[in-house]
């Protein structure tokens, strides 16, 4: 069977066959189910560029609420070949490889501090990339030789993450971002740029941030060397932290 060329500067979903569109799409509405919230979720799907929605799932959430889940086809296309994102180009390491870059090339103990700052309670985030336990087969900064790791923990103040990072002289600051609502995380973690630039610390120290709507061109706009988001794993931003140690002579 031929492969189809697919045309990158025209990219769409694929279904089940090349460029069909196809699309799941969910949401839910603030009023109960019904014959007439299934048509208006299917009229709004048609107005988020859908052809042909057909509304598979509707499930009442509660007296005022109802969950849709729709397929459709997609009428947009996006031309791939002209996007280039902002990332850490630093190569992730293996947990070994990161152990024996501190081995040879830091040679003492690499002093980490963690937490989830602000109002943020969301512990699973900063726990996934520091906890000895680790996440999803990937273990944890806290089982790295060569690594001394300390988790503050969720809702932190940011002075008392600047504390630990003075009481520890950290090498690096590791902070979570979890609810955006409200854009609540900008001034959090700006406040935390500023502090540390209050106590003349922020170039003697790598600081990184991360959370599942953090992404690395916002962490630079706000003065973080690197920000992590969905998907990553403790080696990421290990990684990063050593050469970054290494490459900023901070060691
Ligand atoms: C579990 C959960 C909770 C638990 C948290 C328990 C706990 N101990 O953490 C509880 C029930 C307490 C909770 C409360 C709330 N939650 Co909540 N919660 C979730 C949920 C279901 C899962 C989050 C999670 O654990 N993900 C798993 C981890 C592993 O993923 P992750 O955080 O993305 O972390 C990864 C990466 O982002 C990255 N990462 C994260 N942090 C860092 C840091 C660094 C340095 C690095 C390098 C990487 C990194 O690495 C991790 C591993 O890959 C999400 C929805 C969802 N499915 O995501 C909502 C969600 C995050 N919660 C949400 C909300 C709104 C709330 C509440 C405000 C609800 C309310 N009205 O009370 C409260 C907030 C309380 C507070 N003060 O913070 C919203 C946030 C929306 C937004 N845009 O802000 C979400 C998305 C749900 C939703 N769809 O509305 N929540």
């Amino acid at each position: 069977m031929a492969i189809e060329k697919v045309d990158l500067t025209k990219l769409k979903p694929y279904g089940d066959t090349l460029n069909d569109g196809m699309t799941q799409v969910s949401f839910t509405l603030p009023v109960s189910a019904s014959e007439e919230a299934k048509e208006a979720a299917r009229r709004l799907a048609m107005k988020m560029g859908l052809e042909d929605p057909s509304v598979v799932v509707m499930k009442d959430m509660g007296p005022g609420f109802a969950f849709f889940v729709i397929y459709g086809s997609c009428k947009e296309t996006v031309d791939f070949t002209s996007i280039e994102v902002p990332k850490v180009e630093v190569e992730t390491m293996s947990k070994k490889e990161v152990e024996a870059f501190i081995e040879e090339n830091i040679k003492r103990t690499v002093t980490i501090i963690g937490a989830c700052t602000g109002s943020d309670a969301h512990t699973v985030g900063i726990d996934a990339i520091m906890n000895m336990k680790g996440y999803d087969g990937h273990y944890g900064l806290e089982r790295y030789k060569g690594m001394e790791a300390y988790n503050m923990g969720s809702q932190v103040a940011n002075e008392d993450l600047v504390a630990k990072a003075i009481e520890m002289n950290a090498d690096a600051l590791l902070v979570s971002q979890v609810v955006t609502q409200k854009d609540v995380h900008i001034p959090n973690l700006t406040e935390l740029i500023e502090l540390l630039e209050a106590e003349g610390l922020r170039n003697k120290m790598v600081v990184v941030c991360g959370g599942p709507r953090i992404n690395h061109e916002l962490a630079k706009e706000l003065g973080y060397d690197a920000g992590f988001g969905t998907g990553s794993y403790a080696e990421d931003v290990a990684s990063f932290v050593v050469d970054e140690l290494v490459k900023r002579k901070l060691v």
